[in-house]
């Protein structure tokens, strides 16, 4: 949970023409890139600095980046990203990652695998890895094989099941020293991930579920906007909430983890 660096880039021109299942309404792009340009704000605040990619307009949802790698202490690995509009993401994130890491050689997930990031969440070195509609079994096993060999442990738990989550990260955060986040829709899937050192769990109702994706940034907890019993529950547990206005990412089904890849 501790971060030095993170990966953005602003929503472009042709941002509305990403990925959605909502039912909002268009994104407004104005409001977009400021409350972007607030999370950024918010990120350096924290003690980050920022790596800052050009949107690029052949990648709409290119935005959310962190769904095209998995950065762990020890190297990154490039997803596959499950949506064959998104699969060319992880040249630009790649070519980011090869110079702040200093390493030629990045890992990948090859075809037939695909991977998504926000199907990937990080619990001090244990990787809990979603089967979702995004990332497939078969991406799962690569990134679970990968993950292994550089001496982390991680987990296979399937979301398929919860319609209402796109992504594993979209239901659950890992906030450090086992307290653990999740939307209430992940109860069956709760189950298996309570084999997994988990000390406190917080739940959170349904009517709030959208900030069951929140993200702790060394010593704050970064939660979107307009969701008062999720701040209280972190308040009541000493963490230190920061609001954000996501409303111009929810519409375009993105959670406030996904705009950024932190090492
Ligand atoms: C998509 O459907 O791929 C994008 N519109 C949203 C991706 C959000 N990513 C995430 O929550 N990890």
């Amino acid at each position: 949970m501790n971060f030095s660096r993170a990966i953005v880039r602003p929503p472009g021109v042709n941002y509305a023409a990403g990925l959605t299942s909502a039912v909002d309404g268009a994104p407004d792009l104005g409001l977009a890139l400021q409350q972007h340009a607030h999370y950024c704000e918010v990120l350096r605040a924290c003690g980050l600095e920022l790596i800052r990619l050009e949107p690029d307009p052949a990648y709409p949802d290119g935005t959310f980046v962190e769904d095209a790698a998995i950065v762990t202490a020890r190297g990154a690995i490039l997803t596959r990203p499950g949506a064959p509009s998104r699969t060319g993401e992880t040249d630009s994130v790649g070519e980011a990652l090869r110079a702040a890491l200093h390493a030629p050689d990045i890992r990948r997930i090859e075809a037939p695998g695909t991977v998504d990031g926000g199907d990937v969440c990080d619990a001090d070195g244990h990787f809990v890895i979603g089967v979702s509609a995004r990332t497939n079994e078969d991406g799962a096993n690569q990134l679970r094989s990968h993950l292994q060999s550089m001496k982390f442990s991680a987990s296979i738990v399937d979301i398929r099941a919860s319609k209402t989550l796109l992504h594993l990260k979209t239901g659950i955060a890992y906030l450090g020293d086992g307290v653990w986040m999740a939307a209430e829709a992940l109860e069956q899937e709760l189950e298996a991930l309570a084999r997994l050192y988990m000390r406190v769990l917080i739940t959170v109702s349904r009517d709030e579920a959208y900030a069951a994706n929140c993200v702790r940034v060394n010593d704050s907890v970064l939660v979107p906007a307009g969701y008062p019993g999720v701040v209280a529950a972190l308040r009541s547990r000493g963490f230190r909430p920061v609001l954000l206005d996501m409303s111009e990412f929810k519409k375009m089904d993105g959670g406030l983890s996904c705009l950024s890849l932190r090492f």
